[in-house]
């Protein structure tokens, strides 16, 4: 029995309004990220699995190198944008450094948390074309012997480099559509104004998830309200 295709993929709600980032993450960028880029990912994930989906039902697999590759760009970018929304709130909330687990992993890491904006900021800062710096959880592997870790990958597009098996925790978008409308071409500006955003709180929470075993990026993206 081959399932039916439905449309399974939506935009998620935003916790702010488009201006309540301000000044650091301006309106213009914001609406257009998440109702235009953004929106573009869920479109082609949707698309491409249903490609896929008519792949299985005629049989013909000619186009499934293309169609897996549009999968994993649009779903990793569904993700992560939908990661990216969740990890900021507006300034006049965000506390501007973790505590409890996150803080202390931080500080066995990285020594201080100084050090850890610093590596952070540079990986964003030279992250090669389009991409993403990933703040990340790596659990124990039998594979491969126990890791209880975090670390910070430099993703190119949305899906290269990640490290197979880590939970993302946080996430900095710095592909040109996520600040150039403001800062130009100064991502470093960027990088560094978007820390002041950033939602300490829902990241310890996702750091906890984690450490119980928890998927908790993708439980907590799925939208209530369809639009
Ligand atoms: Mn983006």
């Amino acid at each position: 029995m081959i399932e039916i295709y439905s449309k399974n993929h939506y935009l998620p709600k935003l916790k702010y309004n488009y201006n309540q980032l301000e000044p650091f993450v301006d309106a213009t960028t914001l609406e257009i990220h998440h109702s235009k880029h953004h929106q573009a990912y869920v479109d082609g994930l949707n698309n491409a699995e249903k490609k896929l989906s008519e792949c299985r039902k005629s049989g013909d697999f000619s186009n499934v190198k293309h169609l897996k590759r549009e999968i994993s760009f649009h779903y990793s970018g569904h993700i992560l944008h939908s990661l990216y929304w969740k990890n900021m709130c507006k300034p006049d909330v965000a506390k501007g450094k973790p505590d409890g687990r996150l803080l202390e992993m931080i500080n066995n890491k990285y020594g201080d948390f100084n050090e850890f904006i610093k590596e952070f900021s540079n990986t964003a800062l030279t992250v090669e074309g389009s991409g993403w710096a990933l703040l990340v959880y790596l659990k124990s592997n039998t594979l491969i012997g126990n890791i209880d870790t975090i670390d910070i990958l430099a993703i190119e597009k949305h899906q290269d480099l990640f490290e197979i098996g880590a939970t993302p925790l946080l996430a900095c978008d710095v592909w040109e559509h996520a600040y150039y409308l403001k800062y130009k071409n100064n991502r470093s500006q960027y990088i560094s104004n978007w820390f002041k955003v950033v939602d300490w709180d829902d990241v310890e929470e996702r750091l906890e998830k984690a450490l119980s075993g928890e998927s908790f990026i993708i439980n907590n993206t799925i939208p209530e309200t369809k639009y």
